[in-house]
């Protein structure tokens, strides 16, 4: 998807190629564009069929038909602190943009007004607690944090006590992408989660997962192991300025009921975005 899937698209229809070409074309385009085989082969059929019984005088006409087709499976959710303290777990593998969209995120709901602290729970390596630590500096938020190779656990039961007397609104944790094993990870994450939902229970914890947009069909993967580990409540696709548009968000929407929160769009601050559908299907299909 190096040119643009909307470029691609376009250029497909230009090609008047034979009908059924056609829709095979763009069923590869649609797995090119990381929305996955299955919905691939969904929306290429359906809009086989919308063709039969419709007349359709243009390329834009098939793809609103489009758009209409896959917008169901393009979900948002907005984290509003109604009730505070409100945790966001961030989660993600190895290098996708956790503490840099934790910093984001931060020093949005700031600007708002809250009061945020971050929780260093990614001991793992030295280098994970001074980088949130500078941006705890940087944002003037307060940060929660031990030192190198302690327990997570207790770096996020410090945090939420510690954030509940402060009467913080907003409580961001750092956690590790990367363990010895996967079933460690997994292992580490469901005692992190119990642990904030002993203290607040419910509708405080979001579980927060950190999705690179230009990682394709491994996101995918990505989300269902962690979905299937300790449950996703948002996504919070990265790396959203580059090449890719985020195809994966589709299939998982679709496939895993997931719904998308913030965008980030670059490395700085400012960079993110609240995840907005309508908008994100029109870059997708080259529509805006
Ligand atoms: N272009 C771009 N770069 C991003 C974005 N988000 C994060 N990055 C960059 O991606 C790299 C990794 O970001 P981190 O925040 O350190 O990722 P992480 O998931 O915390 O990584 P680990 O702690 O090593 O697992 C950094 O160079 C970030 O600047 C984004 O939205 N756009
Ligand atoms: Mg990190």
């Amino acid at each position: 998807m190096k040119l643009g899937f909307g470029k691609k698209l376009a250029s497909l229809f230009n090609k008047s190629l034979q009908y059924d070409d056609f829709f095979e074309d763009l069923e590869d385009l649609l797995i090119e564009g990381d929305l996955g085989a299955s919905i691939a082969m969904e929306v290429s059929d359906d809009l086989k069929q919308f063709c039969r019984t419709h007349r359709v005088s243009s390329e834009r006409d098939l793809l609103l038909e489009m758009k209409r087709m896959l917008s169901p499976w393009v979900l948002a959710r907005e984290i509003t602190i109604d009730n505070p303290p409100v945790v966001c777990l961030v989660l993600g593998v190895n290098g996708v943009g956790k503490t840099t969209s934790i910093a984001k995120i931060a020093v949005r709901y700031k600007e708002q007004g809250y009061q945020v602290v971050l929780g260093a729970a990614d001991t793992f390596r030295a280098a994970a607690i001074d980088q949130l630590d500078l941006h705890a500096q940087r944002t003037g938020c307060r940060i929660v944090k031990q030192k190198p190779g302690s327990d997570p656990g207790a770096v996020v039961y410090d945090t939420v006590e510690s954030a509940i007397s402060r009467k913080d609104d907003l409580i961001l944790v750092d956690t590790a992408g990367r363990m010895h094993t996967k079933a460690n990870l997994v292992k580490e994450l469901q005692k992190i989660h119990k642990i904030i939902e002993g203290r607040l229970p419910g509708a405080h914890c979001l579980n927060l997962l950190v999705i690179d947009a230009t990682t394709g069909q491994n996101g995918f993967q990505q989300a269902e192991m962690f979905h299937e580990a300790i449950g996703i409540d948002g996504l919070i696709l990265t790396k959203y300025d580059s090449a890719s548009k985020g195809g994966t968000v589709v299939q998982i929407g679709k496939r895993l009921g997931i719904p998308v929160t913030f965008v980030g769009v670059g490395e700085s601050y400012g960079d993110i975005r609240v995840f907005n559908p309508d908008e994100f299907l029109d870059t997708l299909l080259g529509l805006s």
